[in-house]
């Protein structure tokens, strides 16, 4: 006997009359449900299809784009539009705003496929997206939404069927896929206080690089925590989510190659680092970036603006952002 579980839909339905989000919100979680269901058949059958190399440009980063990254852009815009409700995108995988449908009351941001070094195995990916309210009633007011302005921000790691998304003031909520490809089971998300469980998350390969106080503060407490990395954003976050602890990705400011530093940070604000930023919070974590600055409260500059990260439990943020601070 099979037994059905509480949907996704029904949980926003439920959801939506407490938080007094319209029907248009549910329509476009249905077209992002959607997009990621499709992306996730293409990523799973990849392989066998030879999609999961490199498709041959080079995108507006100066990386080179997967097969993978366009295909899922491709089902990504073609949801957007047929939801109706979004009036521009902003994608990694597009220079330009994307515009969409003038009616639409919606901005998206949005990376339909991030981490890209585990494409060619196959290996966990992430979609991840923010989602911000035009303002309906005064003049435009531009596309560029500093985090504290989402109404929600979720991400789907691809292929594993889970997804998280952050509910502005109603928490952080994950869902998994079942057997007839529905997303169930909420399950409200809260950092544990306990720190048995957590977890420091970086690329250890460029510890030299951080800063020296950077430095000094993983000296000093790396022995305390698990160290895990999986080299997709979605991914680690999603255990930092669960197990507690920290992720960064800290400014590259002593790269034996000058040239390599990268002083602004690596991850893209509007549509990584605002994002994993936006569950984090509702899920009583914080997010700073190298000046100890809360991510949220950043207002971008531009579509495809870079910053540090350093998203987790709080304590620990709090810890490195007072360093970073000085
Ligand atoms: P990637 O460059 O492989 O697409 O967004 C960039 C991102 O992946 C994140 O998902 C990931 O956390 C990070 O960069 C990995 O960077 P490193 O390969 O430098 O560790």
């Amino acid at each position: 006997m099979i037994r059905f579980e509480e949907t996704f839909m029904n949980f926003l339905l439920h959801h939506q009359e407490r938080h007094n989000r319209t029907y248009h919100f549910l329509i476009l979680m249905d077209a992002l449900i959607s997009a990621a269901k499709h992306i996730q058949h293409y990523y799973l059958t990849g392989a066998l299809k030879g999609n999961l190399g490199l498709a041959g440009d080079v995108n507006v980063q100066g990386e080179d784009v997967m097969r993978m990254d366009q295909i899922a852009q491709e089902i990504t815009i073609h949801y957007l539009k047929a939801s109706g409700r979004v009036i521009h995108a902003i994608s990694e995988e597009s220079e330009e705003i994307i515009s969409i449908n003038p009616d639409g009351r919606y901005f998206v941001y949005f990376d339909p496929l991030d981490g890209s070094s585990n494409i060619p195995h196959g290996l966990p990916v992430g979609f991840l997206f923010g989602i911000a309210k035009r303002n309906l009633e005064g003049p435009e007011d531009g596309h560029l939404r500093g985090g504290r302005d989402y109404i929600a921000a979720g991400m789907f790691v691809i292929p594993t069927g889970t997804f998280t998304l952050g509910l502005k003031d109603a928490g952080t909520w994950r869902f998994h896929i079942d057997e007839t490809m529905t997303f169930v089971r909420p399950t409200r998300m809260v950092l544990p206080e306990e720190t048995k469980t957590w977890e420091l998350s970086f690329n250890a390969s460029n510890r030299r690089t951080y800063a020296e106080r950077v430095q000094e503060w993983i000296a000093k407490n790396e022995s305390k925590y698990a160290f895990r990395y999986l080299g997709a954003l979605a991914g680690d976050f999603h255990r930092i989510l669960s197990n507690g602890g920290m992720f960064m990705y800290p400014a590259i400011v002593n790269h034996p190659n000058p040239k390599k530093n990268r002083p602004e940070g690596k991850l893209r604000l509007m549509y990584e680092a605002a994002v994993v930023a936006f569950m984090c919070r509702e899920a009583g974590g914080a997010a700073v970036n190298e000046a100890g600055i809360p991510i949220l409260e950043i207002q971008p500059q531009k579509h495809h603006q870079r910053t540090a990260l350093y998203v987790g439990s709080t304590k620990l943020v709090e810890d490195i952002a007072k360093i970073l601070r000085e």
